[in-house]
């Protein structure tokens, strides 16, 4: 068993803006808590947590890192997240482990673009959340004004739990023991308003307080978890990472002050199919029968599968059977590890609220239920919302002959990231990913680690097409071929659906005037038309299909005859329905120096696109954002480099679809019909 219990456990995953320090912070947290003999570098490539050497390369961190020390009587499990927005898919995961969000602000550069969503997303999961201030040795930081705008930007709730003091080479505590002087305001200050943010959640101590004037620590407690859980408090703790100041201090509010399993928010699961699943919660049991959920996949040269995972109920152990979600075969634990970055540390028992992670077992995969009943199937965790990628690029191989090889390794690629999606159109392979950073980095390892060599070009754009009124079709099938004949007659009714609602088939058949058991061939023919639309062959969507009548023959009706019946009575609905092309419509977000901001915004006007904001969070850099037809940014790296002098970048999500100009539809259609021609 682990030498310690649920209630001692801690589960905290440092999140924010890449740069922000979370690497060289774990290192720190890590050597203080006695975990390693000295903190490695981010710059020398010596951390525990940055160690792929891709990480190393690069010299920041590409995906989530899990580690876990002692400290006082806690055990903390922390996990380090890359901050870059390419790489948000690991970071996102994170947050479906743990019960705290530590945002790690740079002192340098203020609020980031991922520091506003870390804090978003966060809230968001019902998770617990602090505000880590990093850099506070560094030269030309603004501490007061910085706290200033963390409380202006996600609320008065925001309170220092200690002071930077002595010039910002160490803290004061402000919660424990409120004395000595701070840098800027005053310590006994900070201490009134936090006790005076707790005791709100609790009408008694508040009228305690009034009496008193002053409440013990002890009795703070459960209301202070109560207001973490709430967001009604959101911590700020100073630290430099580098000198250390402020590390001692963070410490023990991890263990003093952070939620357990059982006081933080536990996130719910869903036991059944889409819209008739219910709700089940949790309960940080080590009696009960397990649940644990699988957030991270690795696939290593080496190792093999590691499936990294949170234990929320029951305790896992060795000789555990564990079933994957639905499946009906359970496989042996055999080794359970403690991840130490890329160490493996065997423990032979996981509590809930421990992070740990089994190797080769080629079945589970990412975001599966492990448990340990076979009646628990069909069981999922409250899915993370991962950003949609939408920076696609179709991939030639350079060897022949290495088409498996390819597949098998975007398939393993594809088991690790959330955001890195692999799809086959026609004769394309189309690899998509968040950004040109998360392209290269995936290219990279391609060629790096399995080393299979590709060329890159831009993809197909995911056009689609969708009707835009109510129409009726029809089609009687009929052949005479010696002898069995084929007979099958459909109506069907089509009607427009709201943007995005996909596609709906509803048997609205009355008299068994095309018996039942032909509906699912029927189904079939119509959903042939959906994969390639009549007008220019992109998938159909936002459409209704509505099959009310045909003819059935009691010989020569078949199955072959009611999807062709199916097939044509659809497309000639479609055709009176008075169809058109859609475009994906992509958020970006831009990020480049202040002194181009005229010409990128020039640019993205001319692209049809629009700008829906500007922030200055770096000096004198911006981040822009707004709406573009994704069709209209082929090579927008290369020309975003160019405006900037290299020193732009942006990222790209799926926001929705939207009709096509009149002329593109036009081309799109024209160029279809010369492919059907020619074929
Ligand atoms: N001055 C100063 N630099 C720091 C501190 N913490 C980290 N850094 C530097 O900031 C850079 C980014 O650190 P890293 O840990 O990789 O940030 P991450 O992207 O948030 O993981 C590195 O060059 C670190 O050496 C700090 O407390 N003070
Ligand atoms: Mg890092």
């Amino acid at each position: 068993m682990p030498k310690y219990v649920t209630d001692a456990i801690r589960t905290i995953a440092l999140v924010g803006h890449g740069a922000a320090g979370k690497t060289t912070l774990a290192e720190a947290l890590l050597h203080q808590a006695g975990a390693i003999p000295a903190p490695g570098s981010v710059e020398k490539g010596t951390t525990v947590c940055d160690f792929d050497p891709l990480e190393k390369e690069f010299k920041h961190s590409l995906a989530s890192a899990i580690v876990n020390f002692a400290h006082l009587d806690t055990h903390i499990h922390l996990i380090d997240t890359p901050g870059y927005p390419d790489f948000l898919g690991q970071s996102l995961n994170a947050l479906a482990a743990v019960e705290t969000a530590a945002v790690v602000i740079n002192a340098q550069n203020g609020l980031e673009m991922v520091t506003q969503r870390m804090m978003q997303w966060a809230r968001e999961r019902g998770l617990c959340r602090m505000i880590i201030v990093n850099k506070i040795d560094a030269e030309n930081v603004d501490l007061p004004g910085l706290l200033a705008n963390i409380r202006e930007a996600f609320g008065k709730e925001c309170l220092p739990i200690n002071l930077p003091a002595g010039g910002n080479q160490k803290v004061v505590d402000c919660f424990f023991n409120p004395s000595g002087e701070s840098d800027f305001s005053s310590v006994e200050n900070a201490h009134r308003a936090l006790v005076e943010q707790v005791v709100e959640v609790d009408e008694k101590l508040m009228e305690l307080y009034l009496e008193q004037g002053e409440i013990s620590a002890e009795q703070l407690h459960a209301p202070f978890e109560q207001a973490l859980r709430d967001g009604h408090l959101v911590p700020v703790c100073f630290v430099s990472a580098r000198n250390g100041a402020g590390v001692a201090e963070l410490l023990d509010v991890f263990a003093k002050l952070m939620p357990n399993p059982a006081e933080g928010n536990p996130p719910p699961f869903y036991k059944g199919e889409a819209a008739n699943a219910v709700e089940i919660r949790a309960e940080p049991d080590p009696k009960k029968h397990v649940l644990a959920h699988v957030f991270k996949i690795v696939i290593d040269p080496f190792v093999g599968k590691l499936a990294a995972f949170r234990v929320f109920q029951g305790t896992i152990r060795r000789d555990s059977q564990l079933f994957i979600g639905d499946g009906r075969k359970p496989f042996k634990v055999g080794h359970l590890f403690l991840l130490q970055g890329k160490e493996h540390v065997e423990t032979d028992a996981c509590v809930p609220g421990d992070i740990a992670a089994v190797t080769k077992v080629d079945e589970i995969e990412l975001d599966a239920v492990l448990h340990d009943t076979r009646d628990e199937d069909n069981i999922h965790l409250k899915p993370v919302q991962y950003p949609v990628p939408m920076h696609a690029l179709a991939l030639e191989l350079k060897r022949r002959g290495d088409e498996q090889r390819l597949s098998e390794v975007l398939h393993k690629l594809a088991a690790e990231d959330p955001c890195f999606r692999v799809d086959h159109s026609g004769n394309e392979t189309v690899i998509s990913g968040l950004g040109d950073l998360h392209m290269r980095y995936i290219l990279d390892k391609m060629q790096k680690q399995y080393h299979v060599e590709v060329a890159t070009k831009p993809p197909r754009i995911p056009y689609r097409e969708t009707v835009t009124a109510k129409a009726e079709g029809h089609h009687r099938h009929k052949k005479q071929t010696g002898g069995a004949g084929q007979f099958g007659e459909v109506y069907l009714r089509i009607e427009p659906l709201a943007r995005g609602k996909g596609f709906e088939f509803v048997d609205a058949v009355k008299g068994g005037t095309i018996p039942s058991q032909f509906l699912p061939a029927v189904e079939k023919g119509v959903r042939e038309v959906l994969t390639a639309g009549p007008i220019a062959g992109y998938q159909m969507q936002d459409v209704r299909v509505i099959v009310y009548d045909g003819k059935h023959h009691p010989v020569d009706s078949k199955e072959v005859a009611f999807v062709a019946a199916g097939k044509k009575a659809f497309l000639d609905a479609i055709l009176k329905a008075r169809p058109i092309v859609l475009e994906p419509i992509v958020n970006i977000e831009i990020n480049a120096p202040e002194a181009n901001m005229g010409d990128i915004a020039g640019d993205i006007s001319a692209k049809r696109g629009q700008i829906s904001g500007t922030q200055s969070a770096v000096a004198g850099m911006v981040t822009i954002t707004g709406r573009v037809p994704l069709s209209e940014l082929n090579n927008y790296q290369a020309r975003l480099k160019s405006v900037t002098a290299g020193q732009g970048s942006y990222v790209i999500e799926l926001s929705h679809y939207e009709p096509v100009p009149a002329h593109v539809q036009q081309q799109l259609t024209s160029q279809h019909k010369q492919v059907e021609d020619e074929q």
